[in-house]
């Protein structure tokens, strides 16, 4: 539907919107929704993304695995469904699930299925060829399920299966979500062979009044050093993230912590920060995320699914739904020693065409600076801020959070760029940091994106730690109707899904502004266009000659 063409994105992977000859359905039609991450992994040269997809409609239903490969994390092509509902055990849904590989090379995929009476239970999956670089045949395994929800765990309360981890026993370990009461939970089973289980006595962790939890995430992050870790990493030098969906609230949440392996449980370094309780990864638009490590360059990449703010008529119309975020490395913050630190994994610098660079401009209070960069709609930006020192001792008004938006005037701001703004300011999006003596958030200010009305429009942002030294700074992808703002380094990172009705194509521009009523900010910035990816399905007749 040309109508709503400008909302495709240019370079996050997305579904493709008219898929012919489908494997399953065997015609065209113009589909889509794709919803989260599922079983990431590096196998034979290509990164492997497969992902909760409708192939009948762009609103849920009908899970199936789409699957798509990758050399560099950001060109994709679309490959025919790994798989699709049609035992028993999956028949109303074959659902989130990990990737494990073994230390022998094999791949061990572990999925949710709903089955023919909607209970969920765990299946085991794995490649038919493993020398297929593709991995475009899986197997599903005769004994599934190989596992049904235990005694005490509601049948619609058992899902999303984790990597693997190994202990020193050689066992190895999975967790999966579930909830007991309002309290949610993460049960941990041990095998030795993938096919039988034995449940371990204690909760992996629980925190009550956060209800179920999904797509639970564990993995080790070294407390020093740049590279990721493989999961079954421990040991001292290490702690562990653990990241719960909430599915009452749809936000994911994580903590750091400590595992034990003796008794398989993990206590968070802050119980007030605890999961659920604390840190969001994403403060705004984000959901069901999922890790894997990535072997050969020896990093942690975190994924997630960008759900859509507008109706579902909408996406009926436009006849897809949804995006998966950049992909993103995951580390330890050994400056803060309390967060993890998110950033675009490098491959995306490869899209970076001609870049503007800004020093120093000077903002003065109640005042929006144009930025004179062409077109502003795939860009990937740098800002640094200064704030000048207002010569007083006087405090600024305390802040209790990103308010009612940019429009809100304190003593030291807010300030920041405008994205995806027409000439006529009538929409656009603020990126800000808004700052006090005490403390400064980051913030996105959704309420003015759109003139459309029927869209979900909020300001998102959260607390960011800024160090004694540091200035304010912050990296912006855009990407049309995508926007992902990593504060401080990646300690705070926000998402947005906005649908811009004249900020589009050329029209769209990129501004400085500073609300501050007290204080001129200076603003230093690099700003690289950003080339689109190719995202296409994967030329078959080709390889086949
Ligand atoms: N989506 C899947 C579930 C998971 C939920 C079903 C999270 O496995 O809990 O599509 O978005």
């Amino acid at each position: 539907n040309a109508m709503f063409s400008w909302q495709r994105t240019s370079f996050h992977f997305q579904p493709q919107k008219n898929w012919m000859n489908g494997p399953y359905l065997g015609e065209s039609h113009l589909v889509g929704c794709a919803a989260d991450p599922n079983g990431p992994l590096f196998h034979k040269g290509w990164y492997h993304l497969f992902y909760q997809y409708n192939p009948d409609s762009a609103i849920w239903g009908n899970i199936t695995w789409g699957h798509a490969v990758s050399s560099d994390l950001i060109h994709w092509l679309y490959l025919p469904l790994a798989m699709v509902p049609d035992r028993w055990y999956d028949i109303n849904g074959v659902w989130t699930g990990s990737a494990t590989i073994l230390p022998d090379g094999k791949i061990v995929m572990l999925y949710t299925g709903s089955t023919d009476e909607s209970v969920q239970v765990q299946n085991l999956a794995y490649p038919a060829d493993l020398s297929d670089p593709l991995l475009l045949d899986w197997v599903k395994f005769d004994g599934n399920p190989v596992l049904v929800p235990p005694p005490g765990i509601g049948l619609k309360d058992f899902r999303d299966p984790t990597t693997a981890w190994i202990g020193p026993d050689g066992k190895w370990r999975i967790t999966l979500g579930s909830k007991v009461n309002k309290t949610g939970i993460s049960l941990v089973y041990t095998t030795e062979n993938f096919i039988t289980y034995e449940l371990s006595d204690h909760y992996l962790h629980e925190v009550p009044g956060t209800g179920m939890w999904e797509c639970v995430d564990f993995y080790p992050v070294a407390i020093n050093g740049s590279n990721g870790l493989d999961t079954s990493v421990n040991g001292p030098g290490v702690k562990h993230v653990l990241k719960a969906s909430l599915d009452d609230t749809k936000v994911d949440h994580y903590a750091i912590g400590t595992y034990f392996v003796s008794n398989d449980t993990w206590v968070p370094d802050n119980p007030k920060e605890d999961v659920g309780i604390g840190l969001k990864l994403d403060y705004g638009r984000y959901y069901a995320s999922k890790t894997f490590y990535d072997q050969i360059k020896e990093r942690r990449i975190l994924w997630g699914w960008i759900n859509e703010t507008d109706t579902e008529a909408d996406d009926l119309a436009k006849g897809w739904a949804s995006v998966q975020t950049i992909p993103r490395t995951v580390l330890f913050d050994s400056k803060t020693g309390t967060n993890i630190l998110q950033w675009p994994v490098e491959e995306i610098e490869s899209l970076r065409l001609t870049s503007n660079s800004f020093t120093d401009v000077v903002v003065e209070p109640g005042t929006v600076v144009p930025l004179d960069i062409g077109t502003a709609t795939q860009l990937d930006i740098f800002a640094d801020f200064e704030v000048e020192s207002s010569g007083s001792k006087e405090t600024g008004n305390d802040i209790s959070g990103c308010g009612d938006g940019a429009v809100d005037r304190n003593k030291f701001g807010p300030f920041g760029i405008l994205v995806l703004a027409d000439d006529e300011l009538s929409e656009l999006t603020p990126i800000y940091f808004c700052t006090s003596n005490a403390k400064t958030y980051f913030c996105a200010d959704e309420t003015r994106s759109s003139k459309a009305n029927d869209v979900f429009k909020q300001v998102y942002g959260s607390q960011v730690p800024v160090l004694d030294g540091e200035k304010y700074s912050m990296r912006v992808l855009v990407d049309h109707s995508i926007v992902e703002s990593f504060g401080q380094g990646g300690r705070t990172v926000i998402t947005s899904r906005i649908y811009p009705t004249k900020a589009i194509y050329g029209a769209a521009r990129l501004f400085l502004f500073n609300n501050a009523t007290g204080v001129t900010v200076k603003a230093t910035l690099k700003i690289w266009q950003l080339n689109s990816a190719f995202i296409h399905p994967f030329p078959f007749d080709n390889i086949q000659g």
